[in-house]
């Protein structure tokens, strides 16, 4: 493949093997290369200037940009159809860089179910460096006006919402951000470019933990957010002094799961529609939230805005905290851990794990009952993972 050739009308699978990639400039390797280097020679003294000028794009000091994040950052920006990306040591380190970037000064919207470490940033630390936020019930976009302050800078949605699973309406969300001059950043991680298209559908970032889906394997912690190109640049300065950029090493992960993207997504879901069925008709399971089920709230917003419902389902069992806890103590196949996107399955309590950053009266208040237990279904056969969950159960 060379490197100028026209990936914009491929299908999603093509993209995912081919998107944003190219072989090596410098030795033709197809894959690419883990340049695991801190810093980079100079030609000479007036070269050196030149890079540091900007007038020349040579590599400087790998904080500052690397061959092997480059290809990871253009390969993700490919997928989600913008122009460019930055990768970071976690996605936490990916949330707080945008925060920074978009509403140092000013206030931030947020959804008021996000993955634990999110709500812990917004709630506790970013308040404390002046950039207060107000946490909505983003199902009803209504609610998002209602919270928009003069000082507004950015919404940040994450849909659907861990563990929720409950969705915002993303063009209503952009059309509403837009016309109060306000950013619009999406975290897709539950959906991942080949599911959910914020770009397409007028987000200004589209941002990921990287950890799950993208790299796939449960083995690379990181981050990534992707949007035009006059942003990105204005936020790799905030990166570049704030510091959290992602390594060599864990780019090279995360290119290489990019690359079964659609393979591993495709049976995860596969395996989620499946388990979600076999949930809902279960007599000791009181319900069952999945947006590929009718019984989902938002079921019709799931199908206008995402290419199918994930891999992820939250659901609880009759006697609340107790039996899930059994359930979580039970299942042999299964691993309880935190994270998801793994090949894995993996089964958590959020309410004490995820989480565990909000108080009981938050939990409460913003619809995170004590009971829900979180399944992220792997790329196993899904016979063998109903019948790990069917021996669990029966042991409740
Ligand atoms: N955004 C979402 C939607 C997440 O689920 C997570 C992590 C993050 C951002 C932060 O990414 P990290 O820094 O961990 O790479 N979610 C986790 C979860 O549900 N279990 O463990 C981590």
């Amino acid at each position: 493949m060379s490197s100028d050739h026209d990936m914009k009308n491929h299908a999603p699978e093509t993209m995912c093997v081919h998107g944003g990639d190219h072989p090596d400039e410098a030795t033709g390797a197809v894959s690419t290369p883990i340049y695991q280097v801190s810093t980079f020679a100079f030609k000479n003294a007036a070269h050196a200037a030149a890079c540091f000028a900007g007038e020349d794009d040579g590599y400087i000091y790998s904080r500052l940009g690397n061959p092997t994040i480059d290809t990871f950052e253009k390969k993700l920006a490919a997928l989600e159809g913008t122009d460019d990306a930055l990768a970071f040591g976690s996605g936490m380190a990916a949330v707080h860089n945008i925060s920074m970037h978009l509403a140092h000064g000013g206030h931030i919207v947020s959804s008021d179910t996000v993955y634990g470490g999110t709500f812990a940033l917004y709630e506790h630390l970013l308040p404390k460096m002046g950039i207060p936020v107000s946490f909505v019930d983003m199902t009803k976009i209504e609610n998002i006006e209602k919270a928009i302050r003069p000082d507004t800078k950015m919404i940040f949605v994450e849909t659907p919402a861990n563990p929720t699973l409950l969705m915002t309406d993303i063009a209503a969300a952009a059309d509403l951000a837009h016309s109060k001059g306000i950013k619009l950043v999406v975290d897709n991680t539950f959906c991942t470019p080949y599911l959910q298209k914020p770009m397409a559908l007028g987000a200004d970032i589209v941002l990921h933990s990287g950890t799950k889906y993208i790299g796939g394997h449960g083995d690379a912690v990181s981050g990534v957010y992707a949007g035009p190109q006059d942003l990105i640049d204005e936020s790799r300065e905030w990166r570049t002094d704030i510091g959290g950029v992602i390594a060599p090493l864990q780019s090279w992960l995360l290119l290489r799961g990019l690359k079964t993207l659609h393979l591993r997504v495709e049976r995860a879901q596969e395996n989620a529609i499946k388990m979600a069925a076999y949930l809902e008709q279960h007599p000791k399971v009181e319900w069952v939230l999945f947006p590929g089920l009718k019984s989902h709230p938002q079921y019709e917003l799931g199908k206008k805005q995402m290419r199918g419902p994930g891999g992820v389902i939250s659901f609880e069992v009759k006697g609340g905290v107790e039996a899930g806890a059994k359930l979580m103590d039970s299942v042999k196949l299964m691993t309880l851990a935190v994270s998801l996107g793994d090949v894995s399955t993996l089964i958590e309590h959020p309410a004490s794990m995820t989480h565990s950053t909000m108080s009981p009266e938050d939990r409460e208040k913003y619809g995170l009952s004590n009971g829900l237990v979180r399944i992220a279904l792997g790329v196993e056969n899904s016979v063998d993972q109903i019948a790990d969950l069917e021996q669990a159960l029966a042991k409740v």
